[in-house]
């Protein structure tokens, strides 16, 4: 059975999700953001309870494991899931109601999959040209700014390859139509790890957006929600990843945040020293991230 003590494969988190839709089905309901190169649909978790009006809820997307061997965020994201669907604290069964959740816990399954079962430190989608390298990295491939800072136009490279055009991976491609989709989008997560970091937009740019101040301000009473948790490591931030990291260019988070224009757009890079974060601490993250997002709401 699914637990928090072990990574799983990528059909073991489907099926997490398609049971859990069954379970909870007064609650929740399975959803897909697109499709992936060797034909997986990216599934996702949409929770939206009846409201106490007909008005529709601010729309919290959350959009994890884009780079395959950042294990942790998949993992954190269906603790998250499991926690908004069975907790009986107040606080979260409120932050659950409040919100229509779109939840996708991994959106480069294929890369996930290959992580798992072949190469473990692989970050890059599977897509192949007719070219001897494969796989493109997601987080380079949206169509803002695409392939300016820290993008490669060589498909051998093992990081950074932005692909052969923008939104040329599938996945990318997609998962952008069925966010452009979405009315009432309010927040944008990314999960990512490893650094302890909080990013806001953009990430090419030194120039502050128009609500820097709320992002700043909401970012903190996240981070602080977090920290309280385990009291482990405080994530540093909230800022821009050209200010606390490096420039990017092609990143989900700037492509959304640039062209549907959502308030809050916020890039998690959870905590760990590797990629290879223990299974028996998946919970105390889980706890974490549970609490960062309560401390957004
Ligand atoms: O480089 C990346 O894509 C992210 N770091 S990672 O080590 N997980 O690969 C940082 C992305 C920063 N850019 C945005 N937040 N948009
Ligand atoms: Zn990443």
């Amino acid at each position: 059975d699914f637990s928090w003590t072990a990574y799983y494969d990528i059909d073991d988190i489907y099926r997490f999700l398609t049971n859990t839709s069954r379970t909870y089905s007064k609650l929740s309901e399975l959803i897909v953001g697109g499709q992936s190169y060797q034909g997986r649909s990216i599934l996702g978790l949409r929770i939206n309870t009846p409201g106490k009006t007909n008005t529709p809820k601010p729309v919290f997307f959350i959009e994890s494991g884009i780079h395959a061997r950042e294990w942790i965020a998949p993992a954190t994201t269906t603790y998250f899931i499991n926690e908004l669907l069975t907790s009986s604290d107040p606080k979260i069964m409120s932050l659950r109601d409040q919100f229509d959740w779109r939840i996708f816990p991994s959106v480069n399954p294929d890369g996930y999959h290959y992580s798992y079962t072949v190469d473990r430190l692989w970050r890059k989608t599977l897509s192949r040209s007719n070219y001897r390298c494969f796989g493109a990295d997601p987080n380079r491939n949206w169509n803002y700014n695409w392939g300016k800072y820290s993008s490669t136009n060589n498909p051998c490279d093992y990081q950074t390859y932005a692909g052969s055009r923008p939104f040329s991976e599938i996945e990318t491609r997609t998962l952008s139509s069925y966010i452009q989709s979405i009315d009432n989008l309010l927040v944008y997560v990314s999960l990512h790890s490893y650094a302890a970091m909080l990013l806001i937009p953009f990430s090419d740019s030194t120039q502050h957006v128009d609500n820097y101040k709320d992002l700043v301000r909401v970012g903190k009473r996240s981070i602080d929600y977090g920290y309280q948790v385990n009291r482990a490591e405080r994530y540093q931030g909230p800022g821009t990843a050209a200010e606390m990291l490096y420039k990017s260019s092609g990143c989900s988070t700037d492509w959304v945040r640039h062209t549907l224009n959502t308030p809050l757009v916020y890039t998690y890079e959870l905590r760990g020293n590797s990629f290879h974060w223990p299974p028996s601490r998946i919970q105390e993250q889980g706890n974490e991230v549970t609490q960062m997002m309560l401390g957004l709401a």
